[in-house]
Protein backbone atom coordinates (compact mmCIF):
# COMPACT_ATOMS: atom_id res chain seq x y z
CA UNK A 1 0.00 0.00 0.00
CA UNK A 2 2.90 2.59 1.01
CA UNK A 3 4.25 2.28 -2.39
CA UNK A 4 0.93 4.12 -3.87
CA UNK A 5 2.12 7.09 -1.25
CA UNK A 6 4.13 9.04 -2.97
CA UNK A 7 8.07 10.17 -2.77
CA UNK A 8 8.19 6.84 -0.08
CA UNK A 9 10.95 4.61 -0.61
CA UNK A 10 11.16 1.27 -2.57
CA UNK A 11 10.42 -1.48 -0.01
CA UNK A 12 13.01 -4.03 -1.58
CA UNK A 13 14.41 -6.21 1.07
CA UNK A 14 12.90 -8.43 4.20
CA UNK A 15 13.56 -5.57 6.66
CA UNK A 16 11.77 -2.41 4.82
CA UNK A 17 8.59 -3.56 5.86
CA UNK A 18 9.46 -3.87 9.93
CA UNK A 19 11.70 -0.84 9.88
CA UNK A 20 8.96 1.18 8.28
CA UNK A 21 6.24 0.09 10.33
CA UNK A 22 8.11 1.66 13.49
CA UNK A 23 9.12 4.48 11.94
CA UNK A 24 5.30 5.11 10.65
CA UNK A 25 3.90 4.39 14.66
CA UNK A 26 6.92 6.70 15.64
CA UNK A 27 5.70 9.57 13.45
CA UNK A 28 2.31 8.61 14.60
CA UNK A 29 3.14 8.82 18.35
CA UNK A 30 5.05 12.53 17.62
CA UNK A 31 1.77 13.55 15.74
CA UNK A 32 -0.31 12.53 18.47
CA UNK A 33 1.66 14.31 20.93
CA UNK A 34 1.87 17.22 19.27
CA UNK A 35 -1.72 17.75 18.45
CA UNK A 36 -2.21 17.01 22.18
CA UNK A 37 0.42 19.45 24.11
CA UNK A 38 -0.82 21.72 21.27
CA UNK A 39 -4.34 21.81 22.17
CA UNK A 40 -3.66 21.77 25.86
CA UNK A 41 -1.48 24.70 25.57
CA UNK A 42 -4.70 27.07 23.46
CA UNK A 43 -7.32 25.24 25.96
CA UNK A 44 -5.61 26.02 28.97
CA UNK A 45 -4.41 29.82 27.41
CA UNK A 46 -8.06 30.39 26.14
CA UNK A 47 -10.10 29.21 29.12
CA UNK A 48 -7.36 30.33 32.36
CA UNK A 49 -6.61 33.62 31.21
CA UNK A 50 -6.50 36.56 33.71
CA UNK A 51 -9.93 37.93 33.80
CA UNK A 52 -11.27 40.67 36.24
CA UNK A 53 -12.47 39.29 39.52
CA UNK A 54 -11.04 36.30 38.85
CA UNK A 55 -8.26 34.98 41.15
CA UNK A 56 -6.16 31.48 40.28
CA UNK A 57 -5.99 28.84 42.70
CA UNK A 58 -2.60 27.06 42.86
CA UNK A 59 -3.05 23.25 42.58
CA UNK A 60 -0.59 21.68 44.87
CA UNK A 61 -0.07 18.58 42.85
CA UNK A 62 -2.14 14.84 42.20
CA UNK A 63 -0.99 11.92 42.39
CA UNK A 64 -3.17 10.26 39.83
CA UNK A 65 -1.94 12.32 37.15
CA UNK A 66 1.38 12.13 37.72
CA UNK A 67 1.30 8.48 37.35
CA UNK A 68 -0.69 8.88 34.44
CA UNK A 69 1.73 10.80 32.77
CA UNK A 70 4.32 8.65 33.85
CA UNK A 71 2.94 5.41 33.03
CA UNK A 72 1.42 5.71 29.84
CA UNK A 73 4.96 7.48 28.63
CA UNK A 74 6.96 4.26 30.12
CA UNK A 75 4.70 1.92 28.11
CA UNK A 76 4.94 3.71 25.23
CA UNK A 77 8.44 3.74 24.71
CA UNK A 78 8.81 0.13 26.28
CA UNK A 79 6.90 -0.69 22.96
CA UNK A 80 9.24 1.05 20.78
CA UNK A 81 12.23 -0.18 22.64
CA UNK A 82 10.91 -3.80 22.17
CA UNK A 83 10.05 -3.06 18.74
CA UNK A 84 13.32 -1.28 17.81
CA UNK A 85 15.30 -4.45 19.52
CA UNK A 86 13.78 -6.98 17.89
CA UNK A 87 14.41 -5.61 14.43
CA UNK A 88 17.61 -4.71 15.63
CA UNK A 89 18.54 -8.19 16.23
CA UNK A 90 16.63 -9.40 13.46
CA UNK A 91 19.29 -7.43 11.05
CA UNK A 92 22.41 -8.07 13.21
CA UNK A 93 22.11 -11.72 13.31
CA UNK A 94 22.60 -13.74 9.67
CA UNK A 95 20.63 -16.91 9.04
CA UNK A 96 23.08 -19.43 8.77
CA UNK A 97 22.01 -20.51 4.82
CA UNK A 98 23.29 -17.21 4.01
CA UNK A 99 25.19 -16.40 1.08
CA UNK A 100 28.73 -14.95 1.67
CA UNK A 101 29.57 -12.09 -0.67
CA UNK A 102 32.84 -9.47 0.30
CA UNK A 103 33.00 -6.22 0.25
CA UNK A 104 35.98 -4.46 0.39
CA UNK A 105 35.61 0.18 0.27
CA UNK A 106 38.44 2.44 -0.11
CA UNK A 107 38.05 6.51 -1.04
CA UNK A 108 36.38 6.02 -3.36
CA UNK A 109 34.95 3.00 -4.58
CA UNK A 110 32.99 -0.20 -3.32
CA UNK A 111 34.48 -3.47 -4.86
CA UNK A 112 32.39 -6.48 -4.25
CA UNK A 113 33.20 -10.06 -4.59
CA UNK A 114 31.23 -13.26 -5.18
CA UNK A 115 31.49 -16.91 -3.46
CA UNK A 116 32.32 -17.30 -7.58
CA UNK A 117 34.71 -15.54 -8.04
CA UNK A 118 32.94 -12.84 -10.09
CA UNK A 119 34.45 -9.17 -9.44
CA UNK A 120 32.71 -5.99 -9.64
CA UNK A 121 32.83 -2.13 -8.75
CA UNK A 122 30.14 0.23 -7.59
CA UNK A 123 27.58 -2.56 -8.42
CA UNK A 124 26.32 -5.84 -6.90
CA UNK A 125 24.50 -8.13 -8.39
CA UNK A 126 22.27 -10.40 -6.14
CA UNK A 127 19.37 -12.90 -6.62
CA UNK A 128 15.85 -12.44 -5.48
CA UNK A 129 14.65 -14.11 -2.24
CA UNK A 130 18.00 -15.65 -1.66
CA UNK A 131 20.00 -14.37 1.80
CA UNK A 132 22.22 -12.59 1.32
CA UNK A 133 25.10 -11.82 4.15
CA UNK A 134 28.34 -9.53 2.56
CA UNK A 135 31.45 -9.71 5.16
CA UNK A 136 32.91 -5.90 4.81
CA UNK A 137 36.32 -4.12 4.92
CA UNK A 138 37.94 -1.42 4.51
CA UNK A 139 41.62 -0.75 2.62
CA UNK A 140 41.70 3.19 4.22
CA UNK A 141 39.47 5.08 6.16
CA UNK A 142 35.61 4.44 7.55
CA UNK A 143 33.00 4.17 5.42
CA UNK A 144 29.64 3.20 5.62
CA UNK A 145 27.30 0.83 3.37
CA UNK A 146 24.10 1.40 3.06
CA UNK A 147 21.16 0.78 0.82
CA UNK A 148 18.53 2.58 1.50
CA UNK A 149 15.36 0.51 -0.13
CA UNK A 150 16.44 -2.19 1.97
CA UNK A 151 16.52 -0.11 5.08
CA UNK A 152 20.09 -1.49 6.29
CA UNK A 153 23.20 0.08 6.59
CA UNK A 154 26.31 -0.77 8.60
CA UNK A 155 29.90 0.85 9.09
CA UNK A 156 32.88 -0.41 7.25
CA UNK A 157 36.11 -0.11 9.16
CA UNK A 158 39.62 -0.68 8.58
CA UNK A 159 41.25 -3.22 10.05
CA UNK A 160 38.16 -5.30 10.67
CA UNK A 161 35.21 -7.17 9.39
CA UNK A 162 31.71 -5.70 9.81
CA UNK A 163 29.08 -7.87 8.28
CA UNK A 164 25.05 -7.20 7.13
CA UNK A 165 22.76 -9.30 5.33
CA UNK A 166 19.23 -9.11 3.72
CA UNK A 167 16.94 -10.83 1.42
CA UNK A 168 15.67 -8.55 -1.36
CA UNK A 169 12.08 -8.84 -2.70
CA UNK A 170 11.37 -6.88 -5.15
CA UNK A 171 13.59 -7.41 -8.78
CA UNK A 172 15.07 -4.13 -10.23
CA UNK A 173 17.97 -1.54 -9.70
CA UNK A 174 18.36 0.16 -6.07
CA UNK A 175 20.89 2.97 -4.80
CA UNK A 176 23.97 1.88 -2.82
CA UNK A 177 25.53 4.53 -1.08
CA UNK A 178 28.41 5.30 1.22
CA UNK A 179 26.66 6.68 4.88
CA UNK A 180 30.13 7.65 6.28
CA UNK A 181 31.61 11.04 5.41
CA UNK A 182 34.93 9.46 4.37
CA UNK A 183 36.98 12.63 2.08
CA UNK A 184 36.30 14.67 -0.31
CA UNK A 185 34.79 12.55 -3.00
CA UNK A 186 32.44 11.08 -0.57
CA UNK A 187 29.71 12.35 -2.61
CA UNK A 188 31.34 9.70 -5.20
CA UNK A 189 31.32 7.10 -2.96
CA UNK A 190 27.84 5.74 -4.79
CA UNK A 191 26.44 2.46 -6.56
CA UNK A 192 23.37 0.31 -7.33
CA UNK A 193 22.09 -3.12 -6.37
CA UNK A 194 20.65 -5.12 -8.81
CA UNK A 195 18.52 -7.49 -7.87
CA UNK A 196 17.86 -10.69 -10.66
CA UNK A 197 15.62 -13.62 -10.38
CA UNK A 198 17.50 -16.42 -9.34
CA UNK A 199 18.11 -17.97 -12.34
CA UNK A 200 19.32 -14.80 -14.44
CA UNK A 201 21.21 -14.14 -11.76
CA UNK A 202 22.82 -17.85 -12.31
CA UNK A 203 23.15 -16.53 -16.40
CA UNK A 204 24.88 -13.57 -15.23
CA UNK A 205 27.42 -15.15 -12.79
CA UNK A 206 28.33 -17.50 -15.63
CA UNK A 207 28.18 -14.79 -18.22
CA UNK A 208 31.90 -13.82 -19.03
CA UNK A 209 32.91 -17.05 -17.25
CA UNK A 210 35.77 -17.85 -18.89
CA UNK A 211 38.15 -19.91 -16.54
CA UNK A 212 37.54 -17.16 -13.61
CA UNK A 213 38.39 -18.79 -10.24
CA UNK A 214 36.38 -18.80 -7.58
CA UNK A 215 36.72 -16.93 -4.09
CA UNK A 216 38.04 -20.32 -2.34
CA UNK A 217 40.13 -20.84 -5.28
CA UNK A 218 42.28 -17.53 -5.26
CA UNK A 219 42.75 -18.30 -1.85
CA UNK A 220 43.99 -21.36 -2.07
CA UNK A 221 46.60 -20.50 -4.55
CA UNK A 222 47.58 -17.91 -2.62
CA UNK A 223 48.00 -20.34 0.54
CA UNK A 224 50.18 -22.19 -1.74
CA UNK A 225 52.35 -19.22 -3.03
CA UNK A 226 52.95 -17.23 -0.18
CA UNK A 227 54.66 -20.50 1.67
CA UNK A 228 51.55 -20.84 3.94
CA UNK A 229 51.17 -24.39 3.10
CA UNK A 230 54.66 -25.44 4.21
CA UNK A 231 53.76 -25.05 7.78
CA UNK A 232 49.82 -25.56 7.67
CA UNK A 233 49.69 -28.93 6.59
CA UNK A 234 46.52 -30.66 5.62
CA UNK A 235 47.10 -33.68 6.95
CA UNK A 236 49.69 -34.21 9.74
CA UNK A 237 50.42 -31.34 12.10
CA UNK A 238 53.29 -29.45 10.54
CA UNK A 239 55.01 -26.14 12.25
CA UNK A 240 51.87 -24.35 12.65
CA UNK A 241 48.36 -25.88 13.54
CA UNK A 242 46.12 -27.77 10.34
CA UNK A 243 43.74 -25.69 9.61
CA UNK A 244 40.76 -28.00 8.57
CA UNK A 245 37.32 -27.45 10.89
CA UNK A 246 39.02 -24.83 12.67
CA UNK A 247 36.95 -22.47 12.00
CA UNK A 248 33.71 -21.35 13.62
CA UNK A 249 35.45 -23.07 16.92
CA UNK A 250 36.62 -22.01 20.05
CA UNK A 251 40.28 -22.13 19.86
CA UNK A 252 43.18 -22.58 22.99
CA UNK A 253 45.62 -20.53 23.16
CA UNK A 254 48.86 -20.41 24.76
CA UNK A 255 47.86 -17.85 27.43
CA UNK A 256 44.85 -19.87 28.60
CA UNK A 257 42.40 -17.83 26.56
CA UNK A 258 39.92 -19.33 24.23
CA UNK A 259 39.34 -17.08 21.30
CA UNK A 260 36.73 -18.22 18.68
CA UNK A 261 37.92 -18.65 15.23
CA UNK A 262 35.95 -16.21 13.26
CA UNK A 263 37.07 -13.88 10.31
CA UNK A 264 38.61 -11.12 12.69
CA UNK A 265 40.75 -13.84 13.99
CA UNK A 266 42.06 -14.95 10.69
CA UNK A 267 42.59 -12.11 9.30
CA UNK A 268 44.68 -10.86 12.56
CA UNK A 269 46.71 -14.12 12.56
CA UNK A 270 47.78 -13.92 9.22
CA UNK A 271 48.67 -9.95 9.96
CA UNK A 272 50.19 -9.90 13.10
CA UNK A 273 50.51 -13.87 14.12
CA UNK A 274 52.34 -12.87 17.14
CA UNK A 275 49.26 -11.88 18.47
CA UNK A 276 47.00 -14.65 19.59
CA UNK A 277 49.39 -18.22 19.68
CA UNK A 278 47.95 -21.35 19.54
CA UNK A 279 48.51 -23.53 22.82
CA UNK A 280 51.90 -26.00 22.09
CA UNK A 281 53.25 -24.01 19.16
CA UNK A 282 56.01 -21.53 18.77
CA UNK A 283 56.01 -18.09 17.83
CA UNK A 284 58.20 -18.37 14.46
CA UNK A 285 54.76 -17.28 12.10
CA UNK A 286 56.11 -14.13 10.16
CA UNK A 287 53.74 -11.50 9.65
CA UNK A 288 52.16 -11.02 6.42
CA UNK A 289 51.66 -7.17 6.93
CA UNK A 290 51.99 -5.03 3.60
CA UNK A 291 52.31 -8.65 1.54
CA UNK A 292 48.86 -9.04 1.20
CA UNK A 293 45.99 -6.95 0.00
CA UNK A 294 42.41 -6.16 1.51
CA UNK A 295 41.11 -8.80 -1.19
CA UNK A 296 43.83 -11.06 -0.85
CA UNK A 297 43.02 -11.59 2.55
CA UNK A 298 39.42 -11.98 1.88
CA UNK A 299 40.42 -14.64 -0.69
CA UNK A 300 42.68 -16.57 2.01
CA UNK A 301 39.87 -15.67 4.94
CA UNK A 302 37.15 -17.52 2.62
CA UNK A 303 39.20 -20.38 2.18
CA UNK A 304 40.48 -21.20 5.63
CA UNK A 305 36.48 -21.04 6.18
CA UNK A 306 35.97 -23.67 3.37
CA UNK A 307 38.37 -26.21 4.90
CA UNK A 308 36.57 -29.06 6.57
CA UNK A 309 38.03 -31.63 9.37
CA UNK A 310 38.04 -34.88 7.18
CA UNK A 311 34.60 -36.76 7.80
CA UNK A 312 32.81 -33.90 9.21
CA UNK A 313 29.83 -31.88 7.71
CA UNK A 314 30.45 -29.18 6.03
CA UNK A 315 28.65 -26.56 8.07
CA UNK A 316 28.34 -23.77 6.02
CA UNK A 317 25.98 -23.33 3.06
CA UNK A 318 24.21 -26.73 2.98
CA UNK A 319 21.48 -27.06 0.51
CA UNK A 320 18.17 -25.22 2.71
CA UNK A 321 15.18 -24.41 1.33
CA UNK A 322 15.91 -20.39 0.99
CA UNK A 323 12.77 -18.60 2.93
CA UNK A 324 12.71 -14.85 3.53
CA UNK A 325 12.49 -13.77 6.90
CU1 LIG B 1 33.12 6.23 1.94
Amino acid sequence: MLKYFPLWPDQASNFAGSVDGLYIFLVLVSIAMFVLIGAASITFAVVYRRREGVEATPIEGSTILELIWSVIPFIVFMIIFGWGATIYFDERTPPRDAVEMYAVAKQWMWKFEHPEGQREINELHVPMGRNIKIIMTSQDVIHSLYFPAFRIKQDVLPGRYTTLWFNATQVGEFHLFCAEYCGTQHSNMIGKIVVMQPAEYELWLNGGNNGRTSLVGTGQKLFTELGCSTCHKSDVQGRGPVLAGVFGKQQLLQDGRLVKVDEDYVRESILNPQAKIVSGFQPIMPTFQGQVSEEQLVSLVAYVKSLKAEGQPSNVAQAQPQQVK
